[in-house]
This record gives C-alpha cells, sequence and structure tokens, in this order.
C-alpha cells in the first residue's frame, strides 16, 4: 500500500517509507532491502549543492526545482542537510524552504535532516535516504555544507557537486581558503544581482586556473541570482544532462567502509580485512554482518 502511494510521490506515504532509512535499528535493515527490492532499480542523478551558510543555496534550490520541473515529466526530491551547528536557524531555513515547496506539486519532495553529530557533513543516514529517494525520483538534490571529510562525502553521493559562492568583495584567497576549490565538480556564482558579483566571477576564474593549473579545461562558472531568478534556467539545462559517476556497489563500498571507520576506526578496518567481503550479500545486511562478528574476532584476538 505504502509502496504503491510512494511511487505515486504521495509525501506522506514518501516520508513513512524515509523513516524507514533513518532508523538506525538493527531491525530496519531487512525492512529497507525488501522495500528496494519491491521498488527495483535506482534511476535519478543526484546532485550535491555545497557551500557555506548564507551562501544562497536554499534559496537557489528552491528556484530550481520549478525549473528542473517546468516543461518535463521529471520529479525531483530535496534533501537538505542542516548543519548542527545552526540549529535553530537551520531549522528555520529548513522551514521556509519547506513553505516554498508546499505549493501542492505533485512531482516534488522536501525533507530536511539534520546532522548533529558531523559538522558540517552528511547525516549518518543521508547515504540510506538517498538510497531509496533515487528509486521514487529522477533527480535528488543534496544540499549541505561540504566542509572537511565531507567533501569527499558529498562527492560519492552525488554525479555532481556544485560549490556555491557568493560575491566576497574581497581577494582572491578566499576562495581558495580550505582546498574547498578542488572538490567541486562546477561552480555557482550566486546573488548576482550585487554589484560585487562581476569582480568576484574574474576572481574566481583566475583563482581557479591558479588552482587547476593542469587541468585542460577549467569548470564551468555558472552565474546566478536566486532573487531575480537569473541564471537559474541556464544552471538546470546543464543540470539535465548530468550522467552517473560512480556504480551504487562503488557508491555502498565507499559508505559502508565511512560507516566501519565512524564506528569502529582503525579496529574495524583490521576487523573488515580479516572477515573478506562483508557486502556480498548487500549493503543492507552489512552492517549487521559486522556488528554481529567484530565482538567474536576481538575476544579471539585477545586470547
Ligand atoms: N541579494 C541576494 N540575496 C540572496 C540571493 N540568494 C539568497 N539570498 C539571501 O541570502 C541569505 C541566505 O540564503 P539561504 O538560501 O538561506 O542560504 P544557505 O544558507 O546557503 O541555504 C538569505 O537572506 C537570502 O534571502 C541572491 O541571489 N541575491
Ligand atoms: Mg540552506
Amino acid at each position: 500500500m505504502t509502496l504503491d502511494a510512494a511511487r505515486a510521490l504521495n509525501k506522506h506515504a514518501v516520508s513513512k517509507l524515509v523513516a524507514v532509512f533513518e532508523d538506525t535499528r538493527p531491525a530496519a535493515a531487512e525492512q529497507r532491502a525488501e522495500i528496494l527490492r519491491e521498488l527495483g532499480p535506482a534511476r535519478a542523478t543526484v546532485l550535491g549543492i555545497t557551500g557555506t551558510p548564507g551562501a544562497g543555496k536554499s534559496s537557489l534550490v528552491a528556484r530550481l526545482v520549478p525549473a528542473l520541473l517546468a516543461d518535463s515529466e521529471l520529479s525531483v526530491a530535496v534533501l537538505a542537510v542542516d548543519p548542527a551547528s545552526h540549529v535553530s536557524g537551520g531549522a528555520l531555513l529548513g522551514d521556509r524552504t519547506r513553505t516554498r515547496f508546499a505549493t501542492g506539486e505533485k512531482r516534488s519532495y522536501f525533507r530536511s535532516q539534520s546532522n548533529a553529530a558531523e559538522l558540517g557533513g552528511l547525516a549518518p543516514t543521508t547515504f540510506q535516504v538517498t538510497r531509496l529517494l533515487k528509486r521514487l525520483f529522477d533527480v535528488v538534490i543534496v544540499e549541505t555544507v561540504g566542509i572537511g571529510q565531507s567533501e569527499l562525502d558529498i562527492r560519492y553521493l552525488a554525479d555532481h557537486v556544485y560549490l556555491v559562492l557568493q560575491p566576497l568583495g574581497g581577494d582572491e584567497i578566499q576562495f581558495l581558503k580550505a582546498g574547498i576549490i578542488e572538490i567541486p565538480d562546477s561552480f555557482v556564482l550566486n546573488k548576482c544581482d550585487d554589484p560585487a558579483a562581476r569582480q568576484s566571477y574574474y576572481q574566481l576564474r583566475s583563482s581557479l586556473s591558479l588552482a587547476r593549473p593542469f587541468d585542460e579545461e577549467l569548470p564551468t562558472i555558472f552565474r546566478t541570482s536566486a532573487r531575480t531568478g537569473e541564471g537559474v534556467d541556464e544552471l538546470a539545462a546543464a543540470m539535465r544532462t548530468i550522467g552517473p559517476r560512480h556504480t551504487d556497489d562503488e557508491r555502498e563500498q565507499y559508505f559502508f567502509t565511512r560507516w566501519v571507520e565512524d564506528e569502529w576506526g582503525a579496529t574495524g578496518r583490521r576487523y573488515v580485512a580479516a572477515a573478506g567481503n562483508l557486502l556480498d550479500q548487500g549493503f543492507d545486511a552489512a552492517q549487521g554482518r559486522f556488528s554481529a562478528g567484530i565482538g567474536e574476532w576481538l575476544g579471539k584476538a585477545e586470547r
């Protein structure tokens, strides 16, 4: 019942399934495997939208969704991961984005997650929820503040990562800070209604050619204004052409390893090496097999 309703993109039904993919209790794993089996193969393109708080990611996404839906049959899900350090603000922004989406548009869905544990990164269940949404929607947009390890996470999660920047009016070093310039596939200079945007655009371009001297072609810099809508259609058009970057197997391998490291660190890695391929009975069984096996393995190791 729920599955059919979710297939028809009934928002309540989709949310009920999302809850199963956010459930960290061991029993939920089997339920997830069954849901995924029923739904069949994933089809969505996953787009990562990263950038510092305030750059205009949520405002831009609120513009991009109708632009992606226009003149198409596409359906679009948005998963917004709010930074833990902005809990109240993050929740408020989420609510604001949600109301922008609550227009009864059947082909769109919005969900926010709090990443309480991981500063700036993906929430622990972000990957799980994308496994579901990719089977229900054509496009899944993941909005996150991408810093540190999470930059690599979003690269694995998404087929294309867009870094949203705002005009700084300052020096170009800011664009190079913390190596953020290495990860994104494309750049979006937002708030182009701001007169400072023009200069920032040229600074970003020269920063990019300095930071990536060996790239044959510099990544695209889209210029948008979420306020006026300028450049949004061009960005949406480019998004429609994105193809897959990783296979689901590669993604599962990466996020399983990340989970092992989060839970058990180097010990977990050693156990995985000793246990062989824990993923060969599927991703949903792997965490349970890991948890069931590592205790005994540690006991043996002590003897
Ligand atoms: N002038 C201008 N302001 C914008 C634009 N996009 C977003 N903002 C404003 O920037 C602030 C942060 O926007 P928000 O979408 O919440 O940013 P996020 O934290 O990156 O998701 C809000 O006050 C927005 O109204 C834009 O294109 N032009
Ligand atoms: Mg936001």
